[in-house]
């Protein structure tokens, strides 16, 4: 059965998806939002509890490694679901959600083998995979992005050159002008990401107010136990990287105001293999953040 205090396998994330959709059938429906280099699908699902909203866009896994990522983002999905809190019930029923628990299947399926794979899986010259989260089209290759294939940061052999990427923001763009918030989660380092990561220091339009939200859910997610988060545009609180999936759903989709990514627990005591007890209070503490960040855009 599925539940928080383990992590799961991406067939255990699917059959729960597919398990929701047929417990809630008006308001969940499994979605296919792109495919993989070994054939996989990239499934989510839509939670939409009534007509005429707005859509918050929440992605996890892009890195394979960061297996707190996916844990989060199905315990949001499933608190969504399930709370009787009326502060997550209004925040919940106050959007469509697309939920992407797991944007890089093959390298999180890859994870159960080498478990700090981090890229895609698509054969390179010497070596397998590029960076996911340095392929997207908006100021791809300007800068903390390797063109060699065996980099860490390998940003693919041109903007969208894995299919992962191509095929989910072809997906993000049938449904981009609904869409008003973009959640990307990782781990980890505890930073709540404001775009762009791009060198040259541009900053969206409205980062006064992305840095005020940001603080605020920093401040609402440390009240639950203490976790401190700092929150930043992407090349001072983390490093320079283009090619971010966050920066190009802000960048090349204007309209779309509020797109923070998430770097999570903790700070580098277990790292990225953070220990399943850890999967709930991150879950609550994140969950807090969210709502924050949906209640101050819906009370501005
Ligand atoms: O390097 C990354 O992709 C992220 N850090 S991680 O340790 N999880 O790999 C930071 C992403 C910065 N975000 C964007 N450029 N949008
Ligand atoms: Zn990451």
């Amino acid at each position: 059965d599925f539940d928080w205090t383990s992590y799961h396998d991406l067939d255990g994330i699917y059959a729960w998806l597919d398990s929701l959709a047929e417990k809630y059938p008006n308001t969940v429906s499994t979605i296919v939002g792109g495919k993989t280099y070994e054939g996989r699908e990239i499934r989510g699902v839509k939670v939409s509890f009534g007509p005429g909203k707005k859509v918050a866009f929440i992605e996890g896994g892009i890195h394979a490694r960061e297996w707190i990522s996916p844990a989060t983002v199905t315990y949001i999905l499933n608190e969504f679901l399930t709370s009787d809190n009326a502060t997550i019930r209004a925040v919940a029923e106050s959007r469509d959600w697309h939920f992407f628990p797991s944007i890089n299947p093959d390298g999180y399926v890859y994870t159960q083998r080498d478990r700090m794979w981090r890229k895609t899986r698509k054969p390179y010259k010497n070596c397998y995979g590029a960076d996911p989260n340095r392929n997207w089209d908006y100021y791809w290759m300007h800068g903390g992005a390797s063109s060699y294939e065996c980099s860490e940061t390998f940003a693919g052999s041109e903007a969208f050159s894995e299919i992962e990427t191509k095929s989910l923001s072809e997906y993000f763009n049938t449904i981009a002008k609904d869409v008003d918030v973009y959640l990307a989660f990782h781990s980890f380092s505890q930073l709540i990401l404001i775009p762009f990561g791009h060198a040259g220091l541009e900053v969206p339009e409205n980062n006064d107010e992305l840095h005020r939200i940001g603080k605020a859910a920093a401040e609402s997610l440390k009240n639950r136990y203490g976790t401190q988060y700092v929150v930043g545009n992407i090349p001072e609180a983390i490093y320079v990287a283009s090619g971010g999936s966050a920066d190009w759903a802000r960048g090349v989709h204007r309209h779309i105001r509020i797109a923070y990514t998430f770097e999570l627990r903790d700070t580098g005591r277990h790292g990225f293999l953070l220990p399943p007890e850890q999967i709930i209070p991150t879950g609550e503490e994140t969950l807090d953040a969210v709502v924050r960040i949906l209640n101050e855009v819906n009370s501005s």
